[in-house]
């Protein structure tokens, strides 16, 4: 069974270049509600835990580094197949290889510095919220 909820963060270059508006509204246009909502920064063991994963990977450095470089935005989203649907809302890892229209297609300009991050599974996104999100600012 598809989960309803999704963790987002736009990343410190989309918010640099002030693309949050538009792009919290493209999310909202595409069915989601807010249920959390907040401009934040990660700190290096913040951004080195969240990418836990990765640790290893050549690219898991930069990662962290350019996770770390400036404001994001993070929010909880509702809608049914919440997971999913994100994930064919903001396109491939790769802008170049995301679809038209597709979020990263219009905001990213690399794989690492690709606009915005989406849960890949129901089960991350519940971690992924607390990660960011206590309870009282849930909604
Ligand atoms: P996604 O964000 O599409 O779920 P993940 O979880 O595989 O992708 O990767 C997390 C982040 O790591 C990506 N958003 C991207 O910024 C970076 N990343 C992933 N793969 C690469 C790669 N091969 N080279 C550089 N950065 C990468």
């Amino acid at each position: 069974m598809s989960g309803k909820i999704t963790l987002t963060m736009l990343k410190p270059d989309a918010v640099a270049a002030g693309h949050t508006g538009a792009i919290l509204n493209k999310i909202a246009e595409a069915g989601f509600r807010f249920k959390s909502l907040k401009m934040t920064e990660l700190t290096v063991s913040a951004a080195q835990k969240f990418y836990a994963v990765h640790k290893g990977k050549p690219f898991y450095d930069s990662l962290v580094e350019f996770m770390t470089s400036g404001p994001i935005v993070a929010a909880i989203l509702e809608k049914d197949n919440a997971v999913a649907d994100f994930r064919t809302l903001i396109g491939a890892t790769n802008p170049e290889q995301a679809a038209e229209g597709t979020i990263r297609r219009l905001f990213a300009s690399s794989l690492t510095q690709n606009a915005i991050h989406g849960s890949d599974s129901d089960e991350n996104a519940i971690i992924e919220s607390a990660f960011h999100f206590a309870q009282k600012e849930t909604f």
